[in-house]
């Protein structure tokens, strides 16, 4: 029998493919993202799990986490407002943009402590049309998702989300952002403290409860609800959800569970699906080259022995 004592330690090293889980935090403005990154920065540190942190918010006035990178760094809000004469979005939206542009360098930061890391949490500004629907949006959200496995936390404002139409619109929007990006998605039901989601549980796993709740409803809407329920059905079929409090810390354990979940769909469904893509994109390079070559090299017989008047 070995002695353990002198046995040689097990190697402390991180898997060479071990890669943080990044999670985007997107959601309606007041919903509670920052208050929800804050709560899992703390509950990560308590799991002693290393978060990196970046913040996109560029019109926050208090972050209350220490941000690794944050967007007010480099860009001054206030500044773009003034010098590109723009209201409060198209400030932020532009703020967006010139991140962007740097955005390998946070890349590069992000790659050099990859391996130490657990998670990669971003917040995004409070408008979410701002992230979700701008260039700049994607090309952060599928830089990040052709690193890295990558997750959308949906934090929904459920105390605002009791009545059937709020419910849909909110989901309707959710359901837009994941076939856009389709990347793995997770609902979170934030602000239970104030009132449970249970209600949004049984609405989503049982049609029936949910059309009982709209039968209530007299309005002309109720009945194009009544339409687009029965589309949501599929939506809710794929989906993962989770209730949390982002004030007392109930539910973290369950989100981080479904964080898990949606990395695994990440690599069995997203990243191949990205590499056929890349493969299909190189492949049509390579025959493009091929294709130049073999017209250069035809053009070149043809002329081959012609007498090339050098000076006339
Ligand atoms: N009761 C309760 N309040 C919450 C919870 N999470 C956030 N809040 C409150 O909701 C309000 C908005 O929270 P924020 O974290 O600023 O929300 P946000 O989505 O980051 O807001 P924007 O960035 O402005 O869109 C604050 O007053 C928070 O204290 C929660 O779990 N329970
Ligand atoms: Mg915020």
């Amino acid at each position: 029998m070995a002695d353990q004592s002198t046995a040689p330690l097990p190697s402390m090293a991180p898997a060479p493919d071990k890669k943080p889980v990044v999670i985007l935090c997107i959601g309606m403005a007041g919903s509670g993202k920052t208050t929800f990154l804050q709560r899992l920065n703390a509950h990560l540190h308590t799991e002693r799990q290393v978060p990196y942190i970046l913040n996109l918010d560029p019109a926050v006035t208090r972050v209350p986490f220490n941000a690794n990178i944050d967007i007010r760094d480099t860009i001054d809000y206030k500044q773009v407002m003034n010098e590109y004469q723009l209201g409060p979005n198209g400030a932020i939206l532009t703020s967006l943009n010139l991140f962007t542009t740097k955005f390998d360098q946070v890349l590069g930061f992000i790659e050099k402590r990859s391996s130490a890391l657990d998670y990669v949490i971003l917040d995004t500004p409070g408008q979410i049309e701002i992230f979700t629907w701008s260039a700049s949006g994607s090309i952060i959200t599928d830089t990040l998702a052709a690193s890295y496995p990558t997750v959308l936390a949906y934090i929904i404002d459920t105390p605002r989300t009791t009545s059937p139409a709020t419910f849909m619109s909110n989901m309707l929007y959710a359901c837009s952002i994941l076939y856009k990006t389709k990347l793995p998605f997770i609902l979170v039901f934030n602000k239970t403290d104030v009132t449970p989601h249970d209600f949004a549980v049984e609405w989503m796993t049982d049609f029936e409860a949910y059309q009982r709740a709209l039968s209530q409803d007299e309005t002309y809407m109720s009945s194009l609800m009544n339409s687009m329920s029965l589309v949501l059905d599929e939506f809710y079929a794929n989906l993962r959800y989770c209730g949390v409090s982002a004030v007392t810390g109930v539910g973290f354990d369950g989100f981080l569970e479904r964080v898990a979940e949606a990395r695994d769909e990440y690599y069995a469904e997203y990243k191949p699906e990205l590499d056929r893509m890349v493969q299909e994109k190189q492949a049509l390079r390579e025959t493009e080259k091929k294709e130049h070559l073999e017209r250069l090299l035809k053009d070149m017989t043809i002329t081959e022995g012609a007498e090339v008047p050098l000076d006339q």
